[in-house]
């Protein structure tokens, strides 16, 4: 499993890695590097899907539409994604090594929430299917007999699922699991940075016998590629994406001309609340979560953090000693903290560390990159960061940033904290500390966002509504959400 190529385990070593087509792997036509972001080396190539491999795999999942897989009842293909959750199981190691080998995370992280996360989408989603009920209106009618209405729900066709990289099977899976478990056939795009956990799901899908052309991988980039070819295609009938707003907004225009179902969970600046009758060190520590789990590559991070004025020196000092002793290091390495995903990211995220300085913030802690003296100095590390100090209208304040960096503001009033975190043009998560009963609801319920915790943070049931507000997403996902969007409900109405 080893790839000369890769300090770590690889389920891929030496191999370029293939689209999933029609229930055939292919590799043709151009391909593109896969670079870990723990040292900058090469660790596979990918097959990159154009326009014309994409198109043939919207006919390959619109003909699967008609074949083996329409006939499946639900109970049938409910068991079929529970062999998919055991097989991603089985095959544990190799998600885990695939998915560190593209991001650089933890193997704790990757170990304890990503692919376990994966493995729990496809179960979740077999069972809600499989409980889902029917709704019936019984109608009175002139002659008396009356008649019943009731709802049967069919596939919307060929989904196409379009995923980021920061929680690369965790999302993707949140998406093909309910697509599947709905009856529709999937196209899955991955991130052109997370290729590997996607293509070892595909080898999954053959192996637990999925029918050819109902689950189909497409590698590459987004404009002028893959995912431009997808999202114009006239005969992929919904998207389900998760990224950022902007790229939320160029689907939302390629895919008007052929007026598809979207469902789009996009970026976040959420803000957390820590009210001065804060358990202080659950608040401190879920904050240091919050704002630096995955390297802050969550869309759900905090990244602007409000304090009750009379706890607020000490928490700055607390929450800055945490983010110090945070380990920053390899995945392997039993580090807090990995590398952000790419060179490339990091100077963005570096570039907002320079203007927190610009704006007038005070760096209170981190600011720059740790240096190794070793191949880690190739990679895509970077320091935890807390910020002080910045006006409101601050870039740093306003723009998604997805790193581990935060900027930490003082209030003074209830009614102070619920404006601040509330005056964004996001509105996808928050978090409200508090032991005071009513406040924690009265906040809570103030928040204008999809997902607020109190007094914790990510804590995730599958079946509630997921989703943001404003910039931060279009519908919901989740439970039986995800089972709306991805069916079409018909009515029949029996005349008795
Ligand atoms: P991104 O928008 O750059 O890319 C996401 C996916 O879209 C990738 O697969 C990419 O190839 C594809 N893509 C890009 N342009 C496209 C186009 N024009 N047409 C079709 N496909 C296109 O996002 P990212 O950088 O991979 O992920 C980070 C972002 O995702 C952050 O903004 C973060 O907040 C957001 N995010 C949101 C949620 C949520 O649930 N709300 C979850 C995770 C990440
Ligand atoms: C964003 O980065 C995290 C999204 C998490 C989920 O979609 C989930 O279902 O937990």
């Amino acid at each position: 499993m080893r790839s000369p190529a890769s300090a770590f385990p690889y389920p891929f070593a030496d191999q370029q890695l293939p689209c999933l087509i029609g229930g055939e792997f292919v590799r043709e036509g151009r391909s593109f590097p896969n670079v870990s972001p723990v040292n900058g080396r090469i660790i596979a190539t990918v097959t990159e899907a154009d326009a014309s491999m994409v198109d043939r795999a919207v006919q390959a999942a619109r003909a699967a539409l008609r074949g083996p897989w329409a006939r499946l009842t639900t109970p049938e293909r409910c068991a079929l994604l529970r062999k998919v959750a055991e097989r991603i199981e089985q095959r544990f190691d190799e998600f885990v090594s695939a998915e560190i080998a593209d991001t650089g995370k933890t193997f704790a992280q990757a170990s304890s929430l990503d692919i376990p996360r994966g493995a729990a989408n496809f179960r979740a989603y077999a069972d809600l299917a499989l409980g889902r009920a029917s709704e019936c209106f019984e109608m009175g009618t002139p002659d008396g007999r009356g008649a019943l209405n009731y709802t049967v729900h069919k596939p919307v066709g060929v989904v196409a699922v379009i995923a980021p990289w920061n929680l690369p099977f965790l999302l993707l899976t949140w998406k093909a699991a309910p697509a599947l478990a709905c009856g529709n056939t999937v196209i899955a795009k991955p991130s052109e940075e997370t290729p590997s956990s996607a293509a070892l799901l595909a080898e999954v899908m053959q192996e637990v016998g999925v029918p050819p052309g109902v689950f189909n991988l497409v590698h590459g980039f987004g404009p002028e590629s893959t995912g431009e070819a997808l999202v114009t295609h006239p005969d992929v009938s919904a998207i389900a994406f998760t990224g950022e707003s902007a790229t939320g907004s160029a689907i939302m225009a390629s895919a008007a001309p052929t007026v598809k179902r979207l469902s789009f969970e996009l970026g976040g600046k959420n803000a957390s609340l820590v009210f001065a009758d804060a358990d202080f060190e659950a608040a401190l520590a879920g904050t240091v979560r919050s704002v630096f789990a995955n390297c802050g590559q969550v869309c759900l991070c905090s990244e602007r953090v409000y304090v009750e004025r009379p706890i607020f020196e000490r928490f700055v000092e607390a929450l800055a000693g945490a983010a110090r002793r945070l380990r920053v290091g390899g995945p392997y390495e039993g580090a807090d903290m990995g590398p952000l995903i790419s060179r490339a990211h990091r100077d963005k995220v570096l570039s907002y560390y320079r203007l927190a300085r610009e704006e007038g913030g005070e760096i209170v802690c981190g600011g720059g990159v740790p240096r190794f003296g070793d191949e880690r100095d190739e990679g895509a590390f970077i320091e935890p960061t807390v910020v002080r100090g910045l006006p409101e209208d601050a870039r740093c304040v306003r723009e998604e940033i997805f790193g581990p960096i935060c900027h930490v503001a003082p209030f003074d009033t209830e009614e102070e904290a619920v404006r601040l975190a509330n005056d964004t043009r996001y509105g996808l998560a928050a978090a409200v500390w508090t032991s005071n009963l009513q406040r924690a609801h009265r906040v809570a319920r103030q928040m204008e966002v999809g997902i607020a915790w109190v007094n914790d943070w990510f804590l995730r049931d599958l079946r509630t509504p997921f989703g943001g507000v404003k910039l931060s997403g279009v519908g919901r996902e989740g439970g039986a959400y995800s089972l709306a969007f991805f069916s079409e409900p018909m009515n029949i109405c029996v005349k008795l």
